[in-house]
């Protein structure tokens, strides 16, 4: 029999294993240590792992992993659970940049997903990029159409990269950006965010069919986030493709602070929701198109 503090002492040395996920399942992960890729069952109370996430993991017997806690999330991208919108879902942990994706056509340039992805990302700690994929398919009218309606993104300071996967357009420069750092890409199925970090990694796409060999995963559809180690010591989170991307638990009254462009606006009202106050200096920033009117009437619409 073990006396008690040996116990602990044993429990302690095998919580020392910890390590990185790179995918996770309702009920396992995937998770990276060194160069090893641990299964873990991931039955952590009411907390789940996500991709990101730096775990301990303890060994319940010879074979089995279990992971014993997660550290705290450093950043986090979150939105309300599809099914159950009264309870958080972190999509990713840990991330230093999330990309928002769109493609310039097919589908169709939607920026008010890009409104409700950088309120979330500057609310979970992470900094946000804009990038504008299948540059290739569109002409000059069409480049300079979808420029207009980015606009106000870059006027924030969003670092904006149009690319092409197919051209290699825009590539070297995204790959600048994101060296050495943890990114993660977010956005419609069908942009290209998949396509990405192959034109990114070419290697990586290698990496996808030998590591996940063997857990009966479709090839070409991401059904659930992978993270990518980088050679440069950085990362690249994959996530699959949302319908629709809520808002989670930002207060109302906290949400003009991630409209960065508000503040310059000078509103004279300390506690302006912007709304409707006579002499809202926001509001009159947006009719005279000092700032974007398309930014603020997104900012009203989630307010509501
Ligand atoms: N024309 C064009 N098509 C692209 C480009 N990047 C990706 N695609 C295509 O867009 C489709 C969706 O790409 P995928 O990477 O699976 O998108 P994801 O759902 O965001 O991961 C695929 O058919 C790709 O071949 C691009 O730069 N130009
Ligand atoms: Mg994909
Ligand atoms: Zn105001």
């Amino acid at each position: 029999m073990m006396c008690i503090l040996e116990q602990e002492r044993a429990i302690a040395e095998r919580a020392t294993l910890s390590g990185v996920v790179v995918w996770a399942g309702p009920q396992q992960c995937r998770v990276i240590r060194d160069d090893t890729a641990l299964e873990a069952e991931a039955l952590v109370r009411r907390q789940r792992p996500v991709v990101g996430d730096r775990v301990r993991l303890i060994s319940r017997s010879e074979e089995v992993l279990e992971v014993a806690g997660i550290e705290p999330r450093r950043t986090r991208l979150s939105r309300p659970r599809v099914m159950d919108a009264g309870a958080e879902q972190v999509i990713v942990a840990n991330v230093d940049v999330v990309a928002v994706v769109v493609s310039i056509l097919t589908p169709p340039l939607h920026p008010r997903l890009i409104d409700r992805y950088l309120v979330a990302i500057q609310y979970g700690g992470a900094e946000a990029a804009l990038v504008l994929n299948k540059m290739d398919l569109a002409d000059a009218e069409q480049r300079s159409a979808a420029g207009k309606i980015l606009a106000p993104y870059r006027a924030i300071g969003v670092p904006f990269f149009p690319v092409s996967t197919l051209t290699g357009e825009g590539i070297d420069l995204l790959r600048d950006h994101l060296a050495r750092k943890t990114s993660a890409f977010v956005g419609h199925s069908g942009v290209g965010k998949s396509a990405l970090v192959n034109a990114l990694y070419p290697e990586i796409g290698q990496q996808v069919g030998d590591v996940w060999k063997g857990y009966g995963r479709g090839t070409h559809t991401t059904t659930v986030s992978d993270l990518f180690r980088l050679p440069d010591g950085g990362a690249l989170i994959d996530t699959p493709g949302i319908r629709s991307f809520g808002i989670w638990n930002v207060p109302r009254e906290e949400l003009r602070n991630y409209f960065p462009e508000f503040e310059e606006c000078r509103c004279r009202f300390r506690d302006c929701m912007h709304l409707a106050e006579p002499g809202c200096g926001v509001r009159e920033a947006a009719e005279s198109g000092e700032i974007s009117s398309a930014r603020y009437d997104a900012y009203l619409r989630l307010l509501e």
